[in-house]
């Protein structure tokens, strides 16, 4: 198979084998970015469709997501940096009871290697967590991350909780994950949320949500 199909191939099968000398060879080729974003992340595309379609048992999914999180891991450090950090504080989390978490640290990979420092206190984070690590952290927004449908309502309950307890104003939020739709964020719970909430689609309006924030 030619390069950028084989690696696509690899996030399928789960095959770590040889992985980083197609990595190597991908990087003469191309920016690290644009592998995640152009072969490694429609592997994961084919995986969940593969999923969701019972052709693919979960341990196989894991395996996918491991080969990914390996890919991610190697490409990192070659990544183009703003070595000027300090132009905001963002607070990432996945919701409670929702363990994925490759989207999530993507955007932290992103927004961190633009200039921001991220607070990245991982998954199944209850808005307590969430909350307690803003003030500890003082951070300028929170971003929290969820896949499952479940989570969209947690995101939901999460910034009522924030209303109760008048730290609405304080903290705009972003919201990601495959299962929220845009009119969801921004109609539904815009209406919901006394503060600001914003919708990003992938990591890079993450970044860019985050640039309007601090602006
Ligand atoms: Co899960 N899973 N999974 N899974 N899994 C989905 C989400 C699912 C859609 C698969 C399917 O059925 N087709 C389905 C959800 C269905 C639903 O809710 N209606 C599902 C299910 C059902 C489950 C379990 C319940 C399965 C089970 O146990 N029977 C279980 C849930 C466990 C739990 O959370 N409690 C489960 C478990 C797992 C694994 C552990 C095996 C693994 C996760 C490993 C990990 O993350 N460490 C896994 C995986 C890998 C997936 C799929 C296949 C791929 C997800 C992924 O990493 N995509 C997924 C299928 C799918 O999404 N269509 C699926 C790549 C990633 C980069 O995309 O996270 O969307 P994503 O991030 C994007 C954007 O959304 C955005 O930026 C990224 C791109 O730049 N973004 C943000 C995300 N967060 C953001 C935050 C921001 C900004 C942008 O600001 C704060």
């Amino acid at each position: 198979l030619p390069l950028f199909e084989r690696l696509e191939k690899r996030i399928v099968e789960g095959e770590v084998n040889g992985l980083e000398a197609d990595l190597d060879a991908a990087m003469r080729q191309k920016k690290p970015i644009d592998i995640i974003n152009e072969n490694l992340l429609a592997g994961m595309k084919v995986v969940g469709d593969l999923f969701g379609s019972g052709q693919m048992q979960l341990p196989f999914v894991l395996q996918s997501a491991e080969v990914m999180k390996t890919a991610v891991a190697y490409l990192e450090p070659h990544m183009e940096k703003t070595d000027s950090g300090g132009k905001g504080k963002l607070l990432l989390a996945t919701v409670k009871g929702d363990v994925h978490d490759i989207g999530k640290n993507l955007v932290d990979i992103i927004v961190s290697n633009n200039g921001y420092d991220v607070v990245n206190i991982g998954i199944k984070q209850p808005i307590n967590a969430i909350l307690e690590a803003a003030e500890e952290h003082r951070v300028d927004a929170i971003g929290m991350s969820g896949l499952l449908v479940k989570s969209t309502v947690i995101m939901k309950d999460n910034l009522q909780e924030m209303n109760a307890r008048g730290v609405a104003r304080r903290y705009p939020v972003l919201l990601g994950g495959a299962a929220l739709t845009r009119t969801y964020v921004e109609n539904d719970l815009d209406d919901v949320y006394e503060g600001e909430v914003r919708y990003a689609k992938d990591a890079f309006e993450g970044l860019k949500l985050m640039d309007r924030v601090m602006a």
